[in-house]
Parts: structure tokens; sequence; C-alpha cells
């Protein structure tokens, strides 16, 4: 390929005059914007500890009262992207969110969607759109795009959760903005998924509306993987997709989520594809090695992996399963034409 100008090479007379006209030449640029053959990611490998977190993010419920912080959270930001971009990848944004006995967090909508990963804690539920949505350990709960949600805490211990959100996505694209509402009142689901393969009917209608279910039970996420494991070969990856049980397709538009088993001594490979992807640890602890980088996580544990990076999972307990959940930027990508499997 060949070598392209510089900046430097043109006149400074030329370049000054280029810049009083709003111009800029684009060859100097044209490498940086379209890397030969791979794309090139400012996402890192990375990793962020629970140890790490929990008393930090404990700290912050002194420090910070809920009336100061609305949301009172530690961004796991990735230091590829730079700290202050509050990054993990090019479209995720992960948080460790805190909520004391008695605590609210308001009501708002907003245009970013997003997904938690409850850590720790009990008590707590999460009202989207009216829907009470208990919080426990391991559940997955979506907030989808524009749907009013606020968290209320009636517990006695504090309740952690993960955020998952395609902010960096809706700030990139000059569409994010969030309206403050009043609080909801609770109902409860109107339709129930029980059972895998059934839809429910209700006044002879399946359920309308883009996201029927919101919250995923991690007790149920659960006994799906050990039964698929007693039919899964060792070494491949025990995996369940977090779908929109009336329409099969990815649980929200932007961002994919799924739940991994891997069993005691088990290694496995993750397919190598474009998408940027997080891991969360909900049980266990194991080995991560993306690209060059090895990765020791324990339960509660959060760590990274670009787009296209080389990604293999182990569990090193010879006796305790490895559950993970993850999430990845796979239906973006795949709307834009641009998701690959290599
Ligand atoms: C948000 O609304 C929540 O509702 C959590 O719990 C984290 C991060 C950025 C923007 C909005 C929540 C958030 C957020």
């Amino acid at each position: 390929m060949n070598p392209l100008g510089t900046l430097d090479e043109l006149p400074r007379d030329y370049v000054e005059e280029l810049t009083r006209a709003n111009l800029v030449p684009l060859w100097p640029s044209m490498r940086a914007l379209l890397p030969p053959q791979a794309p090139r990611s400012a996402t890192l490998p990375a990793h962020w500890r629970w140890t790490a977190i929990r008393p930090l993010l404990l700290r912050a419920g002194e420090l910070t009262p809920m009336e100061k912080a609305e949301r009172r959270v530690l961004v796991l930001a990735n230091p590829g992207r730079g700290l202050d971009n509050l990054q993990a990848s090019a479209a995720i944004y992960l948080g460790m969110q805190l909520v004391l006995p008695g605590e609210t967090a308001p009501s708002h909508r907003h245009t970013p969607n997003a997904a938690r990963v409850v850590v720790e804690g009990e008590g707590a539920v999460t009202l989207v759109d009216g829907e009470s949505c208990a919080m426990e350990p391991g559940d997955l709960i979506l907030t989808p795009t524009g749907q009013w949600h606020e968290h209320r805490h009636v517990g006695r211990v504090p309740v952690i959760w993960l955020d998952v959100l395609d902010l960096p996505l809706m700030v990139y694209l000059d569409v994010s903005y969030a309206v403050e509402g009043t609080s909801q009142t609770a109902q409860a689901p109107a339709y129930s998924y029980a059972a895998g393969g059934l839809a429910p009917v209700a006044h002879g209608r399946r359920a309308q509306g883009p996201y029927p279910l919101l919250r995923y039970e991690w007790r149920r996420t659960r006994e799906a993987l050990q039964a698929l494991a007693s039919s899964t070969e060792p070494g491949t990856p025990v995996q369940v997709a977090y779908v929109n049980p009336e329409t099969g397709g990815d649980c929200l538009n932007t961002l994919a989520f799924a739940a991994l088993l891997l069993r005691p001594g088990e290694e496995v490979v993750i397919p190598r594809d474009s998408a940027a992807r997080v891991f969360h640890a909900v049980e266990g602890d194991g080995e991560a090695q993306v690209n060059d980088t090895a990765i020791a996580f324990e339960h509660a544990d959060t760590f990274c992996a670009p787009g296209l990076a080389t990604v293999r999972l182990a569990n090193r307990s010879s006796r305790a399963p490895l559950y993970l959940v993850s999430a990845d930027e796979s239906p973006l990508q795949r709307k834009l034409g641009v998701y690959e499997q290599r």
C-alpha cells in the first residue's frame, strides 16, 4: 500500500488557508480512518475486580446521598478509550450501581437502552413502565429505550448491580437525553413467560409491543444452562442467548446478551467476531486469555474483549461450575451490515 502524503509536506500558507475555510485534506488521515484489513480499536482488554469496586462503592454510599447522585454509580471505564469517556467499548457503557435500604432512585426515561445484572443483595425492585421487576442476584433486567424506570429498595442490605448501556453510541449519534418523571404505580407483569417454548395468551392475544419480557430470572437461566450442558460436548461453550420470547430476536436492539456455563476444568474458545464483548462472572472464578492479556477473574468481576480479539475462557476449578453473563455489540453491527466472524 502506497505511503500517503502528510500535512507537514504541504506549504504552511496552504494549510492555513484551508483551515480558515474549514477545509481539511483527507489523504494525511486516510490510513488511520481506513486501516488495512482490520479495524484498529482503542478498546483494550480490561479487568475490573469486584474486590476493588465493592468497598469503593459502599464508600460512595456514605459520601454521596441519593439526592446528590440520582444514580449512585462507579463507571467501569476502559483505559484504552480514556477514563473520562466512560466507555467499556465503542458502544458499551458499564457501571456498578448501589442502592441502600430505604432509598429510591427516581423515575426517568432516556434514549439509551439499559440492562442490569444484579450482583448482590435482595429486596430491591426496578419499575419499568410500571412493571415491577424483582432484583435477585444474577437476574437480567431490561430497561429499553424510552421506557420509564426507577429503582426502589425496601430490603435490609445494600443492593448492587451492573448497568450495561449503549450510552456511548447514543452520545456519539447526538441522540442521548433523559426526561424526569413522577413515581410509577407498580403493576405485576401482564404476561408471564414461565416455561421455554410456551408463549402466554391473555384475552385471546399474544403479547404486543417490542419488549414482552423485562426480567430474566437467574434461577431459570441457570437451569437452562444445566439442562443444555447434559447434551453439549466438553469444550463446546454451553451458552444461551437472552431473546425476545415472541420474536426469537435479540432482547435489545443494539446489544446482545448471553449466559455461559463452563463446567469444572473446562476451557472454551469464543468464536472470533467483530463485536466487542464484556463478561461478568455471576458464579465461580476463572481465567480469560484475551489476545495477549491473561485475566484471572473471580466471582462478580467484569472484563472486556475488543472486537476481533481471540478469547479463551477457562474454569480452573475442579469442582465448581463457572457462570458468566456477556453483552456484545453484534445486533448493532448486524444492522449496519458490518458484523463479521473470522
Ligand atoms: C441510568 O438511567 C441508570 O436508571 C443507570 O439506573 C446508569 C448511566 C448513564 C445514563 C443513565 C439507571 C446510567 C443511567
